[in-house]
């Protein structure tokens, strides 16, 4: 069969790279791979309901798959519903974190054929295979189907026992209008159990772990087509630190030499700083690392399990090695400490430390979270335009100051944890562009952005929005 699969064309501020397709949802990838081993033609574009009919004339498929966040699924539906009409002769089918806790409204909102709930690796080429044998009502749990206003194969999150050998993810997958940057993907899931984070309802709090031997012939086979710099979209890379030492291991025996960059916990930092140092020596340019609130009482809601002396100490880690490193930072956390005084001490908190890039969101009830659950039960969730489910708006009512309040301190926040580092943002941005952990163009967003809105007064958001 002729599959087109679709990853929308973002207008989330400043992720230039999805727009523009240098980046395309890894999950979408690994369906196509798992498509095109069963036997089928895939190609992977980036698109919305304007340049999707140019590609269905050119790539003629008989089935038409959408990932999407919920901050792109606006792009989704639209793009859905005009294939409905336009091209109702074919079977459609959406899948990711939004689609798969958001099922019932996906299927109100678009008549799509099928809603993947959970991990389509193998559901999804079981659902083809149906198809091709006329049977477009299968019984394959995760592969989500309604018919007389019941829903089919929706009583579970499909996950895979195994994810050691994932489908290879090649070149060839993606139409030739979009570049190809390889991600390894090592584990999926999380022990942990955060409030705010989708990925332990999605995943089930499971962890899953490839073998060393896997990633690495992985990564060899992409430095021999010349990649020498790879992001794991792995949750948190270092969870099992003796399979981080293995790798590292394997790394130094083979002989082979990549910048890489990944996600690890203050807690993981502090009690294994002899392994950060041989990461850092094995190619570990960038780490992603949330401390979200310099408030105790804030994490611990959060059910972060850090507290701010390994915050203090994760950083003295990382500042005495090669690794740049990035934190997250969260402004509002929905409950009583959504006051003014609480926000300033959370930014004065992050201006007051060594660290390097800072990415800094508002608190985002994303579906399927326990935020998202509470703030739906206590009835104080403002709004379902999830195009601004995009960590920039604040989507809930506080209880202590208005949401237009809470968007005030994202700009501020920019500027005062940015403007702390005063001389050492030099040395910051000259590393991160020699160990190629950020791209120039990431930067000249960010730059542009504070420029459009201190400098000449532009609202922030559409300051960082591009049309
Ligand atoms: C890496 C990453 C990014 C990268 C993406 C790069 C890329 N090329 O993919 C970047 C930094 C660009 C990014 C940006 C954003 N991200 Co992000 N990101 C992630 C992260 C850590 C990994 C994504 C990944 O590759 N996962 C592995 C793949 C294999 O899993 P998957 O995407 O879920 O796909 C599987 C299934 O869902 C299913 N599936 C998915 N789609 C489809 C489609 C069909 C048809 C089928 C059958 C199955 C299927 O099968 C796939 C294979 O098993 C996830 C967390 C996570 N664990 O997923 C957050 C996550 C997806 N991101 C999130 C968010 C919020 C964002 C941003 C909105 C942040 C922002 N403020 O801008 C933007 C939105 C970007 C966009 N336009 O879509 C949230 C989404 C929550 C939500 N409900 O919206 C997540 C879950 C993290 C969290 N906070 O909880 N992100
Ligand atoms: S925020 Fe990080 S540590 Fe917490 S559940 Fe999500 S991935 Fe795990």
């Amino acid at each position: 069969m002729n599959i087109l699969l679709v990853s929308p064309k973002a207008c989330t501020g400043g992720l230039e790279s999805l727009r523009k397709g240098n980046q395309i949802l890894q999950g979408l990838l690994y369906i196509a791979a798992a498509a095109r081993d069963a036997g089928h033609n895939t190609t992977v574009v980036v698109a919305d309901k304007a340049d999707v009919d140019e590609y269905i004339l050119r790539y003629k498929p008989e089935v038409l798959a959408v990932s999407c966040v919920s901050a792109t699924y606006p792009i989704a539906r639209d793009l859905l519903i005009h294939v409905r009409k336009k091209h109702p002769q074919l079977k459609t089918i959406i899948g990711g974190h939004h689609a798969t806790f958001m099922y019932k409204e996906v299927f109100a909102d678009t008549d799509v054929d099928y809603i993947c709930r959970g991990e389509g690796e193998e559901v999804f080429p079981a659902l083809l295979a149906a198809l091709e044998q006329g049977n477009a009502e299968p019984v394959i749990m995760g592969i989500v189907y309604r018919k007389d206003g019941t829903y089919y194969n929706d009583a579970e999150i499909v996950l895979m026992k195994d994810i050691e050998n994932l489908p290879k993810i090649t070149r060839d997958l993606t139409a030739p209008d979009f570049t190809f940057s390889p991600k390894i993907v090592s584990s999926r899931g999380c022990p942990f159990n955060c409030s705010f984070c989708s990925i332990s309802a999605f995943y089930g709090g499971k962890y899953r772990k490839r073998s060393v031997e896997a990633v690495i012939a992985e990564i060899k086979e992409y430095l021999s087509w010349g990649h020498d710099s790879f992001w794991f979209h792995d949750d948190n890379l270092t969870i099992d630190t003796k399979w981080m030492e293995s790798f590292c291991q394997a790394i130094e025996d083979e002989g082979i030499k990549f910048h890489f960059n990944c996600m690890s916990r203050v807690d993981t930092i502090c009690n294994n700083p002899e392994l950060m140092a041989r990461m850092a020596k094995d190619g570990c340019s960038l780490m992603s690392i949330g401390i979200e609130s310099g408030i105790p009482e804030v994490l611990e809601r959060m059910h972060k399990k850090i507290n701010v002396e390994q915050i203090k100490q994760a950083i003295k880690i990382l500042n005495k090695l090669s690794i740049s490193h990035n934190w997250y930072m969260i402004i509002g956390s929905a409950d009583e400490f959504d006051k003014p005084r609480y926000i300033e001490q959370n930014i004065r908190f992050f201006s007051s430390l060594p660290l390097g890039y800072v990415l800094i969101s508002i608190l985002t009830p994303f579906p399927g979270t326990e935020i998202f659950n509470r703030l739906v039960a206590e009835d104080r969730i403002r709004h379902y335009n999830w195009e601004d489910y995009d960590a920039m708006h604040c989507v809930y009512k506080p209880l202590f100051m208005s949401y237009k309040d809470i968007d005030k301190y994202l700009p501020k926040a920019y500027v005062k944890v940015y403007l702390s580092k005063g001389w050492r943002l030099i040395p910051l941005f000259y590393n991160s562009f020699r160990r190629k952990a950020m791209s120039p163009a990431t930067i000249g967003v960010a730059i542009k952005t504070m420029f459009l809105h201190v400098v000449l007064g532009k609202d922030f958001h559409n300051a960082l929005k591009k049309h």
